[in-house]
């Protein structure tokens, strides 16, 4: 490793917005595979290489794919505790894991289960001594309608309420061509009302702005993407002025926009919009596996494309902590574990 990828290794980092199927490493598919020998799936069906796009709608079929290999228990609680060491591994000391229940009727796994095993994975780590803080966003499939959606909200709020302080949220995300976020108010009001905080995908491709022009009036308490809600790409500044006045933070994925074809390029990618606005604009991965990086490499793209100093991108991985769901005392905590490692990170 040459010292600049030293920095970004060794800098401590904050995971926001992360799909734990997306995460699963190429290490824990190959696991996965000799598990299900007769699904027939090869790794160049769950993984997006260096070099390669893919549409958006590709990319939601990987998905698919992993959600084959994925579909019991067990694999559940392997694969969350393999993404929860690896993010660690990489230098992230917190990390906020979401993830869509499913239900499998051939295996008996039931979203409540599922959503159990993930809060065991969790746990484990902790047991174990993994040094990162992790907490979990239960996710809604936009595909899946309104009924659905307040059903995984309802289990969200008893997660909320029975996990120790561990399910924090709830994430609206799935192929953003399908559905329409309108009907699914009812139950992010609800969640919000409960006291479960909201990180949604909004305006992830151009043909949304009415969507998430409706959904920034909840105001969710974070954005997901957002890559067209700003006037160059043909978003517009009534939108960028509510996400101002409510100051609600973006997760911003690099590769995953730019493997998945949202985005021109590295240096196109509207972090640059933001970031020059002061905005707090937090850099993540979306999904490791599916997009082959990691948050280190993320945080090394940024810089590297938007010149930021090791400086200014301490300062990006810090501010980050203040758009945290879990309460104060953690921030309190991060911001801490931070000061402790300036002097030898930063040098
Ligand atoms: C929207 C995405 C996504 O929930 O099974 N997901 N939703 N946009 C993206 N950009 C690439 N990447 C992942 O993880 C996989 C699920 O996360 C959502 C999709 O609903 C996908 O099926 P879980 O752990």
């Amino acid at each position: 490793m040459d010292d600049d990828a030293v920095f970004y290794q060794e800098l401590p980092k904050v995971e926001l917005h992360a799909h734990l199927n997306g995460s699963v490493s190429f290490q824990t598919i190959e696991k996965l595979i000799s598990r299900k020998p007769h699904l027939n799936i090869e790794h160049s069906m769950t993984a997006i290489g260096k070099g390669q796009r893919r549409t958006l709608d590709e990319c939601f079929e990987v998905f698919k794919v992993i959600h084959k290999l994925v579909d019991t228990e067990e694999d559940i609680l392997m694969v969350a505790t393999d993404v929860i060491r690896e993010f660690a591994a990489d230098g992230v000391k917190y990390l906020e894991l979401r993830s869509t229940p499913r239900e499998e009727k051939d295996t008996g796994l039931t979203k409540r289960s599922y959503v159990e095993t993930v809060i065991k994975a969790i746990q484990q780590c902790k047991e174990e001594g993994v040094d990162i803080d992790v907490r979990f966003l239960v996710a809604i499939d936009r595909r899946n309608g309104t009924e659905v959606a307040m059903e995984t909200v309802k289990l969200a709020e008893d997660f909320m309420l029975s996990s120790d302080g561990l399910v924090v949220g709830l994430d609206l995300s799935g192929d953003p061509t399908v559905g329409h976020g309108k009907y699914l108010i009812p139950a992010l009001q609800k969640a919000k009302n409960s006291g479960l905080k909201l990180s949604l995908h909004l305006s992830e491709v151009p043909s949304q702005l009415e969507e998430s022009d409706l959904l920034l009036n909840l105001p969710p308490d974070r954005i997901g993407h957002g890559t067209f809600l700003h006037p160059e790409v043909g978003g517009s500044q009534s939108v960028v002025d509510k996400v101002l006045k409510n100051n609600i933070p973006l997760e911003l994925c690099l590769t995953s926009n730019v493997k998945g074809q949202t985005v021109p390029s590295y240096s196109k990618h509207h972090f640059k919009y933001w970031y020059q606005l002061g905005h707090p604009s937090v850099i993540c991965t979306d999904d490791k596996g599916v997009f082959c990086t990691d948050l280190s490499q993320e945080y090394h793209l940024a810089a590297s494309t938007f010149s930021l100093s090791h400086k200014a991108t301490w300062k990006l991985s810090h501010q980050a902590i203040d758009c945290i769901f879990a309460p104060e005392a953690v921030k309190e905590q991060l911001r801490q574990k931070w000061n402790d490692l300036e002097s030898r990170v930063l040098k």
